[in-house]
């Protein structure tokens, strides 16, 4: 089957924080795994990092290391496009015309807007049509499949109600998208509280595993993560913390909570806690070490995104001007 007729699986991560091994258990592993079946599309979303404060000489930084980690994780350039967002004009374009479909109040039922303008004096309007702007992303490569954890579900809800809005209101235009939320580590929570999901942006390091912590750093936190009282290991709700890192141990393992269950039987917390650390620090090593080679050649990182970004452009370009054609806008005389 050609690429095009596959197809198009598409998704995202914000280039702020650490990527942490939530995002990779959430997301990165399912689009590593989907990507032979699919077209596919991965986006470095550095437009909706401005939402959030950055510091310019970083971010640039930061935008290069999460696309060496992409490929680092088994994404491959020669079967998936990789895009910084901001190479792409039409995704904000798309935005604007999106705005005059979307509503306010749906966008202030938003639960990610809720927690992230919580306690700000000043909410930029950035951090409140941020999901007007997942939404173009997606529904300009007319995607059908949106790999993501179980946080993005509701964003994920708006981008088809304004597709399918969009639909009626102008004729059909966009493929209307489904959500890949994977049944377990779709929310993987936070080491130290884990009434709170593990963040690639948390201030407090000892929260999050970070794809590129070191050996040691990785078996610190594990023992140091907070678990329930009790001595059996086993995945039980009432017990968050334990329960995350059984989450945890049975994607990167492949094995069943009752398998896990069985091998740590009469065993104790700590055994479990270090069978875990070395199960992470086997699973980056590869990881890592391929970052690092990555990142020793610039050239092709710029390549990566030289390609990608033309890639998206002729496809953005595509759905842009069917779009402005639907809405009733003059083209341009080329
Ligand atoms: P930030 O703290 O910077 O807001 P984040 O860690 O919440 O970042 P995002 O950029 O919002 O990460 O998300 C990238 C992808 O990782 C999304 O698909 C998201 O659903 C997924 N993801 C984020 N955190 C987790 C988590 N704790 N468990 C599972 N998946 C997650
Ligand atoms: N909002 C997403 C990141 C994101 C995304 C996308 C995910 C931006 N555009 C398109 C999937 C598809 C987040 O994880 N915070």
């Amino acid at each position: 089957m050609g690429k095009e007729q596959k197809p198009v699986m598409l998704s995202g991560i914000q280039p702020s924080g650490h990527l942490c091994i939530g995002n990779y258990i959430g997301a990165l592993k399912n689009w590593v795994e989907l990507q032979d079946n699919y077209d596919n599309i991965f986006l470095v979303v550095d437009m909706h990092a401005l939402t959030v404060p950055q510091v310019p000489a970083e971010l640039r930084k930061r935008c290069l290391s999460f696309v060496a980690q992409y490929i680092a994780c088994g994404i491959d350039p020669a079967k998936s496009t990789i895009v910084m967002q901001s190479h792409v004009p039409q995704h904000a374009e798309l935005m604007w015309v999106l705005n005059s479909v979307t509503y306010m109040g749906e966008l202030s039922r938003m639960t990610q807007f809720k927690d992230k303008s919580q306690n700000q004096k000043n909410v930029n309007i950035g951090l409140f049509s941020y999901p007007v702007l997942m939404a173009a992303d997606i529904l300009l490569y007319q995607t059908n499949l949106v790999p993501v954890g179980a946080d993005q579900k509701q964003h994920l809800e708006l981008a088809r109600d304004v597709a399918e809005r969009f639909n009626n209101r102008y004729s059909e235009t966009f493929v209307v998208p489904e959500p890949y939320i994977p049944k377990t580590g779709a929310r993987i929570m936070s080491l130290q509280e884990p009434a709170k999901k593990m963040s690639k942006s948390d201030d407090n390091l000892n929260n999050i595993l970070a794809l590129l912590d070191s050996p040691e750093v990785i078996v610190k936190k594990i023992k140091r993560a907070v678990t329930d009282s009790g001595s059996e290991v086993r995945y039980d709700e009432s017990k968050p913390g334990l329960s995350n890192l059984v989450s945890m141990y049975s994607v990167l393992s492949g094995e069943s909570f009752e398998e896990i269950e069985k091998r740590f039987s009469g065993k104790l917390y700590g055994d479990f806690k270090t069978d875990l650390a070395d199960l992470v620090v086997e699973v980056l090593r590869p990881v890592q070490s391929r970052y690092n080679e990555i990142m020793a050649d610039k050239g092709y990182l710029e390549e990566v995104l030289a390609t990608g970004a033309q890639d998206a452009y002729t496809r953005a370009r595509k759905t842009l001007s069917k779009v402005y054609r639907k809405i009733g806008f003059v083209a341009p005389k080329r």
